[in-house]
């Protein structure tokens, strides 16, 4: 578990630094800046597990690099414990006011300092699996909207920053109420599932994403992939899904389960995602679907 995590030793003093990599490099990936504006950029950027921060510093104080720390969007969530030798109450008092999830004072005993960032690595990682929880649907075990909503945010502004086009389909199961009348809920639960995997088989450039946006709608964002690109993987998933042949005796459109699919390719700009992208692609969706079914339209 641990020994994937990073925890990020702040410290003016290099024999300080050196102790506590000594320390710590058993349980986690140590790295090390010796002032604060060096331990600010590299929080920033490596986004490490855990920081532990020394207070008196010459350049700048702890107390400075913490609330810098939690005026940024992109670290305020990183728990910082601070390693001081300010050893009075109201010291400590005032560096948990300041957000630290904890207080060490030194000349500090090295077998607690391990102990003690050991229960704040187990923390952040049950906070990760939590997360990620949160993020997944129960039936298919794939992506759920929670998760598509967020990637849509940060997917928009990562296309309008490097001007490359972002793909998103819709695809919706054909028919699938009289599937569930016909064969029971389970057996339709069963089709969700085969349909999902399906999904993820086919769709794995790494940055693309498969969710089930709810019911029997799954959604596909392809950042980087062009509209002829995510044409094509929009036929192919049409077909595949045909092809796994799952008697659907139910259908008017084949006797076998079938998708619609729905798609729109734009070049996103700006911080906010324009609802055209989705709206559009519901519209194709929706113009499969009255075109007779088993149809990619993008
Ligand atoms: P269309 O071809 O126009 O999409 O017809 P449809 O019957 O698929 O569309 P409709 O929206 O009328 O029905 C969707 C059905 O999907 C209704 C619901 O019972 C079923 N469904 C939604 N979520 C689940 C689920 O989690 N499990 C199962 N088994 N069925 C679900
Ligand atoms: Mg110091
Ligand atoms: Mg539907
Ligand atoms: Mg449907």
């Amino acid at each position: 578990m641990s020994s994937t995590h990073t925890v990020l030793v702040v410290d003016d003093e290099k024999q300080n630094r050196d102790l506590l990599t000594e320390l710590l490099r058993e349980d986690c990936r140590v790295i090390l800046a010796k002032n604060g504006s060096q331990a600010l950029e590299r929080a920033h950027e490596l986004q490490p597990d855990l920081i532990l921060l020394d207070v008196l510093m010459p350049d700048m104080s702890g107390h400075e690099v913490i609330q810098t720390l939690k005026n940024d969007d992109a670290t305020r969530h990183i728990p910082v414990i601070f390693i001081s030798a300010l050893d009075a109450p109201e010291d400590e008092e005032r560096g948990l006011d300041l957000g630290a999830v904890d207080y060490i004072t030194k000349p500090f005993h090295p077998s607690i300092v391990r102990k003690r960032v050991r229960n704040h690595l187990l923390s952040v990682h049950h906070r990760h699996l939590l997360e990620n929880l949160a993020m997944i649907d129960s039936l298919t075990e794939i992506a759920n909207r929670r998760r598509y909503d967020e990637m849509l945010e940060s997917e928009w502004r990562r296309c309008a920053r490097n001007a490359s086009p972002l793909s998103l389909a819709i695809i919706d199961v054909d028919h699938f109420k009289a599937y569930n009348d016909h064969l029971g809920h389970a057996a339709g639960d069963q089709v969700l599932r085969r349909i999902a995997q399906t999904l993820s088989r086919l769709v794995r450039r790494p940055g693309d994403l498969v969710a089930r946006y709810g019911g029997e709608e799954f959604v596909l964002l392809l950042p980087g992939t062009d509209a002829p690109s995510a044409r094509q993987l929009g036929d192919d998933i049409r077909a595949e899904i045909e092809a796994l042949q799952l008697p659907h005796p139910a259908s008017p459109v084949a006797s076998v389960i079938t998708v619609s699919l729905g798609g729109m390719t734009v070049m996103p700009s700006g911080g906010l995602v324009d609802p055209r992208l989705f709206s559009e692609a519901d519209a194709a969706l929706y113009a499969a679907k009255a075109e007779g079914r088993n149809r990619a339209f993008w």
